[in-house]
């Protein structure tokens, strides 16, 4: 392990061991599905974001876990406020960090599906169910939204060329068709996060797709809508950086995977079978993730992952003493 490797684990630990040990068995039996969203000064629109999410996706229930690094705002306890599982990192690493985090929480409690959202009110939550859907089928391993086969807001030629130049790169370097790959509205197993290599600190989703697809994961688009930010600023800078940044990790994603491909077989077996045979389990219950950060977890049986009691029911208000009532 490198020292960074080293220090990011001591800030994961810690911060886990301090999500135990705030939710305790909220935390460690969560719902089948986890929508998981790396929030970074994000007050004053992730309250609405997470009001807005369903309690439910596909006739399971589901949980909403918020990574918050290094937050010099509201946005802990607005998340909180609003019923959301916060997980609070005292430094600020980035998005990537923050989802891997993120990821792990899910797992760790359980969860048997991921779907990940922005903070920023860019994704529309009605578009979840759509998005889930072949996953919870079994049609995919991975599925991300497509702004090219739905619709995009910004008429800002610059990213809308961006994006179309990555998603050309990225299927001409993986062989398989992408029209988006910054997408931040997919879902996916939750297994699936644990058996890529996830790396980047910052701009993690064409690691994430490169590193899917390298594996032989099934991986699907479908049609989505990406809005305008309404509140605050992109935490990505501007386009030029935001575009070197992104080819960087293209280029390094698609090399690192090249250099360690699997044998054929292996990916021709999870391309097939769409199972978790080569698959580390989902579940990593979450006393034991915390043992590392000697956190006390007690529980009894995971909760089932039977349809929610209601579809569409509202979120319940957070643990939070101030959490606001919804509607
Ligand atoms: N925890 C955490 N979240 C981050 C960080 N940087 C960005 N995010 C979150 O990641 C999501 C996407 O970030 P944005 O800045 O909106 O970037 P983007 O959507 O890729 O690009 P834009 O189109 O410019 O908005 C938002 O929910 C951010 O709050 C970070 O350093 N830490
Ligand atoms: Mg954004």
């Amino acid at each position: 392990m490198t020292s960074s490797a080293v220090t990011n684990e001591a800030i994961d630990s810690a911060a886990i061991e301090a999500f135990a040990a705030h939710y305790g068995e909220r935390a460690a039996h969560l719902p089948p599905v986890a929508i998981v969203i790396a929030a970074f000064n994000e007050e004053g629109v992730l309250g609405s974001v997470v009001h807005g999410l369903p309690a439910s996706l596909c006739g399971l229930a589901a949980s909403v876990i918020v990574v918050s690094d290094g937050a010099r705002d509201a946005t802990v306890a607005e998340g909180r406020a609003h019923g959301a599982l916060v997980c609070d990192v005292p430094v600020n690493r980035g998005q990537g960090a923050a989802l891997r985090l993120g990821y792990r929480l899910a797992r760790a409690g359980g969860a048997r599906y991921i779907v990940t959202t922005d903070a920023d009110g860019q994704y529309n939550p009605a578009e979840m169910e759509r998005v889930l859907a072949p996953v919870v089928s079994g049609e995919a391993d991975f599925v991300t939204g497509s702004r090219k086969l739905g619709s995009q807001e910004t008429k800002d030629p610059v990213r809308r060329l961006g994006t179309w130049v990555f998603a050309v790169t990225i299927s001409m370097l993986t062989g398989q068709r992408i029209t988006d790959s910054s997408f931040g509205l997919r879902a996916m197993r939750a297994e699936i996060t644990g058996a890529v290599r996830l790396e980047q600190p910052q701009y993690q989703s064409a690691e994430l797709l490169i590193a899917v697809l390298a594996k032989g994961f099934r991986v699907l688009e479908v049609p989505a809508t990406i809005h305008k930010r309404q509140v605050g600023e992109s935490k990505k800078g501007h386009n030029a950086l935001y575009g070197l940044n992104f080819a960087g990790v293209i280029a390094r994603t698609w090399w690192r995977e090249r250099q360690r491909r699997a044998p054929r077989s292996a990916a021709s077996a999870n391309r097939a079978g769409g199972s978790a045979g080569s698959l580390p389990s989902a579940a990593e219950p979450l006393a034991r993730a915390t043992s590392i950060a000697r956190a006390t977890v007690t529980g009894s049986a995971p909760a089932g992952d039977g349809p929610a009691a209601s579809g569409g029911t509202p979120r319940a208000a957070g643990d939070d003493p101030r959490s606001a009532k919804r509607t």
